[in-house]
């Protein structure tokens, strides 16, 4: 509209410049008098005022046609605008003597953002550079320390360190926190990644959460983030500190961290563990994604790229790295094979504790090469990459979960039911230390954590609970006391993310977890009359061990078993395991019967008598407890040793 509007004014403009040009002539023409002056400047006065009239009338049209910007001083604006235009026009009209240099438009055609092709490994240069290294220094190249003798006081502050930490700290302190790994020992495919630039791979912000950490393997663990974590993608390291006691954690480590301005530390004053510890990080974070490691880690070669090009690919992917050990007592680091090695995932069992199982051979075809990500059930939950944005929509963490445990199990089940994906993507590797216990103490007591595991049980379970309440009789106290506390706002999260239910999860992303019986005949304790003692499986019989008898403690666990109706009975937290007759003791071992096409062998099978003796069809003997371990005699109602009771406390 305005351009039709400017041609009709400077067209008007060209006639009376005729009319103009045709006085200007005779004026020339004949000598000048006052009066002619006078006379020449009147008629340039009206013609002004011509002028700026038909310059008004324009203006006022034009402002019809854009409703709403109407003002006072917008018109004047406007009508101002339109005579420095005409005068503009009057000037563009004549030959141009210059190029000008042409306006760059800032508008990038269609969606583009990012740039075609592949980062380049000066791009994806890390953080920092890592400082020379002396070969021969303590655990170089990731080697293990083990020094030769130790003088008394040295031992002395070895057993301090392992006493304090539960892993050599002595080592760790002589072992430059610099250190390198060797050479990239990852299969090529993994070392020959390339990763594209469009879309472009997301910022992190590395979130590590300590507690009395030593020193030397939280700085270790710093430094190592930013020697192996490219700078465009690092936003920043935040450590938050769950309420560490030791002095050097707060002023020397305030100003260790003052010359990295990388590094910021934020401090939960109340001990309140790790799972409100990741919240707080998290809400600091300014990156992309969110990236939660241990305070005693070291990152191999390129761990940080793929991690995020995954979260690149598909924002609601919640990935792990490849997680290798380095050791608790040499810190020796164990090195990615080229080879590619045979990978483990993450399951649970049914007290739900969380464990490593081998793929299932259906992942193992699907992957071609070991750039491919592997699906995992479970994840471990210490060292895991997430979208911020999608940590946020996914519902965090439990609030109110308390210190540690269960949220690994809990994040897992919501990811999955909630339509995202837990992957662990083998060619990112972290080394960690793996201690065999927790050096931590737990204000509240252990209790905590089957607090944590019965909220996530109600929440995801479904039905499926039971069966881990069945088997932990103090979690099943905690849901009949009710003091597991609110669920509602969890609750409220499934219901508004429309998450799917359990039996979904188990039939679509663990098909080969075993599920036990949802109502056995009977189940809890096996006690023994004579003995008064119960039959317990001893720790960690996964099968081919001789049970025990230990005092009745009525928590479920290692005394848990289930009479079934095909008259085994089994011990099923984490394999279906069946007591097995043999002469001499009896024995755990996997469940001859298997559903269709297996029957229960006669060594599984039992019957409680109503004399209250436990008989074997295949020896035809009875369990007696009269014994180091339960083994088969003759049956004798008189004894009280062949006596038991099955049970459940309430
Ligand atoms: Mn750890």
């Amino acid at each position: 509209m305005k351009k039709t509007h400017f041609i009709r004014s400077t067209y008007l403009c060209g006639l009376s410049g005729m009319a103009l040009l045709r006085m200007l002539r005779r004026f020339i023409k004949k000598p000048f008098s006052q009066w002619k002056l006078w006379k020449f400047t009147v008629i340039i006065f009206i013609f002004l005022i011509f002028l700026l009239l038909l310059q008004r009338e324009v203006g006022i049209q034009d402002f019809h046609d854009e409703p709403g910007i109407q003002t006072k001083d917008g018109k004047r604006a406007n009508v101002l605008g339109l005579v420095l235009n005409a005068m503009n026009n009057i000037k563009g009209a004549k030959p141009k003597m210059q190029i000008k240099a042409p306006v760059r438009q800032t508008q990038v055609p269609g969606e583009r953002r990012c740039l075609p092709g592949s980062y380049t490994a000066a791009e994806l240069k890390p953080f920092l550079d890592r400082p020379p290294q002396d070969p021969n220094a303590p655990g170089a190249s990731g080697k293990a320390f083990k020094p030769v003798s130790l003088s008394p006081e040295e031992q002395k502050e070895k057993e301090r360190g392992d006493d304090k930490h539960c892993f050599n700290a002595f080592a760790s302190d002589r072992i430059s926190l610099h250190r390198d790994l060797g050479p990239d020992t990852r299969p090529p495919e993994c070392i020959e990644q390339k990763f594209k630039r469009c879309p472009p791979l997301p910022t992190t912000s590395v979130i590590i959460v300590f507690h009395n950490e030593a020193w030397s393997t939280l700085l270790r663990t710093v430094h190592s983030v930013m020697y192996s974590s490219p700078a465009i993608l690092l936003k920043e390291i935040i450590l938050v500190d769950d309420a560490s006691d030791d002095d050097y954690l707060h002023d020397k480590l305030d100003e260790y961290v003052k010359q990295f301005q990388i590094v910021k530390i934020v401090r939960q004053k109340t001990r309140k563990g790790l799972i409100t510890a990741r919240l707080l990080g998290a809400s600091v974070a300014t990156g992309e994604t969110l990236t939660f490691l241990d305070a005693h880690c070291e990152c191999f070669y390129g761990w940080l790229e793929p991690l995020l090009a995954r979260i690149a690919e598909n924002y609601t992917c919640v990935v792990s790295p490849d997680i290798s050990a380095i050791d608790v007592n040499t810190f020796e680091f164990s090195k990615p094979s080229p080879y590619g090695h045979n990978h483990n995932r993450g399951n649970f069992d049914w007290s739900l504790s969380f464990g490593w199982e081998s793929l299932p051979e259906h992942e193992n075809k699907r992957r071609k090469d070991e750039t491919y990500p592997i699906k995992t059930p479970t994840f471990a939950g210490g060292l895991f990459s997430i979208s911020k944005d999608y940590f946020e929509y996914i519902g965090k963490y439990d609030e109110e979960m308390e210190i540690w445990g269960g949220e690994n199990i809990e994040m897992s089940f919501r990811v999955w039911q909630c339509g995202g994906q837990l992957e662990i993507v083998p060619c990112s590797v972290v080394g960690h230390v793996f201690r065999s216990k927790s050096p931590h103490t737990f204000p509240k007591g252990t209790q905590v954590i089957t607090r944590n595991q019965v909220r996530l049980a109600e929440v995801w379970m479904d039905e499926f609970k039971d069966i881990f309440y069945r088997r932990n009789r103090e979690a099943a106290k905690i849901v009949k006391q009710k003091t597991f506390g609110d669920l509602s706002k969890r609750l409220e999260l499934r219901q508004r993310l429309q998450c799917k239910n359990f039996t979904w999860y188990l039939s679509n992303v663990y098909p080969e977890v075993y599920v036990p019986d949802l109502n056995p005949p009977l189940s809890g304790f096996l006690r023994n009359i004579g003995r008064r003692s119960c039959l317990d499986a001893g720790e960690n019989n996964n099968g081919g061990k001789p049970l025990i008898m230990y005092t009745c403690h009525g928590l479920g666990g290692n005394q848990y078993f289930e009479y079934t109706a095909r008259q085994e009975i089994r011990h099923n937290i984490q394999k279906e395991l069946c007591l097995h007759a043999s002469r001499g003791a009896v024995q755990l071992y996997e469940c001859g019967y298997k559903g269709k096409k297996s029957r229960t062998p006669l060594e599984e099978n039992w019957v409680i008598r109503k004399d209250q003796l436990l008989y074997n069809r295949a020896l035809k003997m009875c369990l007696t407890a009269n014994d180091e371990h339960p083994s088969m005699v003759s049956c004798n109602p008189s004894d009280p040793f062949q006596k038991w009771i099955f049970g459940q406390n309430n």
